[in-house]
């Protein structure tokens, strides 16, 4: 196994959910954390719960102003989590702002993250990069579409960096849940609770826990293992478009 004690992992996306569960156990396996995201109040709760952990507040579609927080870190391990959906319509009755949005954030916003971060660890010829994909990067849905998309995309970056980066040292793992019970679907039903609890109705879904603890074994093997590619669902998600419901 491999240590986290005194390691410097990034989180983005640390003010919520999976970010926020994924910084928790990093520093409790002995990381030092730097939580990024736009809410400070909420990462300002994460870092409460991470010891050692610092703070930055930071719109990852902002490319300068990643790479000017991000570049001078000297990192070992980052979590590339930010990320969101928005709306459910069908292809044609979309909002091109709102994809727009979407694409920023889960395509640039990734890709920010990795121009800024990854030299730290060339550099040292070792770390981890940890991309947050989703089961929706290997399926699509109806109503799925840009989302799907830019999940795909994120698999397409896991894929090209590995080749890309082939004998840097450095390890790249994609970790894709199907439905985790968060933020995510208040945010992608633009606030509307109901709904967004309707997703989750008559199932029990992953939580950010199991997820995070996926996140941490990975990045705790061995260093001449590298973990690829985690697909976790929750027991009563049998695809993206079939779930058992209990009545
Ligand atoms: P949450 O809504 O709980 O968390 C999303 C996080 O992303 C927040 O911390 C938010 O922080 C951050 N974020 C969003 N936009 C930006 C931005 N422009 N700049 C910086 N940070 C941003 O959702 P999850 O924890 O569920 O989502 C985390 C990742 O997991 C996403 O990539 C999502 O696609 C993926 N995922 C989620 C699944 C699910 O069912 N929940 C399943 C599969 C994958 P802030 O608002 O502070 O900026
Ligand atoms: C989130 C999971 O199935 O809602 O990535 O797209 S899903």
């Amino acid at each position: 196994m491999t240590s986290l004690t005194d390691r410097l992992a990034l989180v983005t996306g640390a003010s919520s959910g999976i970010g926020a569960s994924t910084a928790v156990q990093l520093a409790r396996a002995g990381a030092r954390v730097v939580l990024v995201g736009r809410d400070r109040p909420r990462l300002e709760q994460t870092r409460s719960r991470c010891p050692g952990s610092t703070v930055i507040e930071l719109d990852v579609r902002d490319a300068r102003a990643v790479e000017r927080a991000l570049s001078p870190l000297d990192l070992d391990l980052i979590v590339n989590n930010a990320g969101l959906a928005l709306g459910s319509d069908k292809l044609p009755e979309g909002d091109p702002e709102e994809w727009s949005t979407v694409v920023a954030t889960n395509v640039n916003g990734v890709l920010n993250v990795m121009h800024a971060t990854l030299p730290a660890l060339v550099k040292k010829q070792r770390g981890d990069h940890v991309f947050l994909g989703s089961v929706a990067g290997r399926q699509v849905y109806p109503g799925g579409s840009v989302y799907c998309a830019t999940k795909h995309a994120v698999r397409a970056l896991y894929e090209t960096a590995r080749l890309d980066m082939a004998g840097s040292g450095v390890r790249f793992t994609t970790v894709d849940p199907g439905m985790v019970q968060t933020d995510f679907s208040r945010v992608r039903f633009r606030g509307d609770t109901a709904r967004a609890a309707a997703v989750y109705q008559g199932v029990t879904p992953l939580t950010p826990d199991d997820v995070a603890e996926a996140i941490v074994w990975a990045v705790t093997r061995p260093a001449h293992v590298n973990i690829g590619e985690i697909v976790m669902w929750a027991a009563a998600q049998a695809s993206t478009t079939v779930v058992t419901r209990r009545t």
